[in-house]
């Protein structure tokens, strides 16, 4: 059978890892690097689909683990998939699961079968495992699919992780056989020979990176059209988070797309694209515009400071988002002491806007060669991180 997804190369950076990508789903392309807003419960949130694909975001995440406990994958599949319940008809990736149920803590336990969990909505059983993942994915109708995988917390026993890193490539492997099962049988039935979702791998190994390389190794032994890097920004310092960096993107093959999991800062952006990473997702623009923060050309901003008051200039001079257009720092400040919907609505599409466009100006300068010239020039306005 044919795969959904199709990656090309199209300029590598003269003197970094940094590359300039394309990649094909069945909803469209999305060009690389590339920054996915994260939409959680089948919404980004306090934003309209209309407005996300306003600020020129061309793909989006949304979550397994939070889908199957509500609404319930059944009741996704029924609406028609997740781009019909949503109105969101761009591509979406999702994720599997693996690292939200390991952030529950005591609250979950694993086993080579797989992760049983209490819910966060009502406290009953559940378990997931590498085939309920891809199940609940095949009925969301995402064009990526992400491995059921076990992020470790850091800092983790050597042993630990070596263990947990062996079951993820076996959980791997598991993940793979359900989707080409399930694939192949909707295959038979509807009589076409493409794919219609594709399944990226996930490297685990914590900092080690002796272990980063058997983790490597075994999971590009499966052929997938894509691979991501787990388990880094998981609370290390900056310096070891990019050590371990450098050497995880050599391990993975040049002509599949790499995507670097649970990384938004500017500055993580900006490191990892030169190192040579072609996606990120974060929460972090639509956090952070829900607390007031907003990312700007100029740093981050506190819309709640007082010297905000009677600040009737735009958030970032250099925006052109509907936020920077129409309304000044004092009006937000002003929504934002009173709990207005409307100052995350429109902070949320700022800071989605802001990453995206950076993102855009981050591909523009690879095609020129002129990427570590851009990235000072952004350091240089933008002070600390
Ligand atoms: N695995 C999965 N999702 C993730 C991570 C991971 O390791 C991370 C780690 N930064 C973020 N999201 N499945
Ligand atoms: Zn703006």
């Amino acid at each position: 059978m044919k795969e959904s997804l199709s990656f090309e190369l199209i300029k590598k950076d003269s003197r970094t890892g940094a590359r300039r990508g394309r990649i094909t789903t069945p909803h469209g392309t999305i060009e690389t690097p590339v920054f996915m807003p994260v939409g959680t419960q089948a919404t980004v949130k306090a934003m309209k689909p209309e407005d996300v694909e306003k600020t020129g975001a061309e793909i989006i995440l949304g979550n397994t683990y939070h889908l199957y406990l509500r609404p319930g994958e059944d009741i996704v599949r029924e609406a028609g998939g997740l781009h019909k319940f949503m109105n969101w008809h761009r591509p979406i990736l999702t994720d599997s699961g693996g690292f939200q149920v390991f952030s529950l803590g005591k609250f979950r336990k694993i086993t080579e079968e797989g992760a049983k969990f209490k819910s966060y909505i009502d406290g009953s059983s559940h378990m997931m495992t590498p085939e309920s993942s891809i199940e609940v994915q095949t009925a969301l109708g995402s064009d990526i699919m992400m491995a059921f995988d076990e992020c470790v917390a850091y800092p983790a026993e050597k042993k630990y992780v070596e263990r947990s890193l062996e079951r993820t490539t076996r959980w791997l492997k598991r993940c793979d056989d359900h989707h080409k099962r399930l694939e192949t049988k909707a295959a038979m039935e509807s009589g076409s020979d493409t794919m219609k979702q594709a399944l990226f791998g996930i490297m685990q190994g914590g900092m080690f990176k002796d272990l980063r390389e058997i983790s490597a190794k075994q999971i590009t032994e499966i052929d997938l059209p894509g691979y991501a890097i787990g388990g880094l920004s998981v609370g290390e310092p900056k310096e070891i988070m990019l050590d371990i960096l450098d050497d995880c993107v050599d391990l993975l093959p040049e002509d599949k797309p790499r995507y670097l999991m649970g990384v938004g800062t500017p500055d993580y952006l900006f490191e990892s694209v030169e190192r040579g990473v072609d996606m990120f997702d974060c929460v972090l623009p639509t956090r952070l515009a829900r607390h007031g923060m907003a990312m700007t050309s100029r740093g981050k901003i506190n819309i709640k400071n007082a010297v905000f008051a009677r600040d009737f200039s735009t958030l970032d001079p250099d925006c052109d988002c509907y936020c920077c257009r129409n309304y000044s720092r004092a009006y937000l400040r002003h929504l934002f002491k009173n709990d207005e919907i409307l100052c995350s609505m429109l902070l949320s599409e700022h800071n989605i806007h802001f990453l995206v466009n950076m993102m855009k100006n981050i591909r523009k300068a690879i095609e020129e060669d002129r990427f570590l010239e851009y990235k000072r020039k952004f350091y240089n306005k933008y002070g600390e991180f």
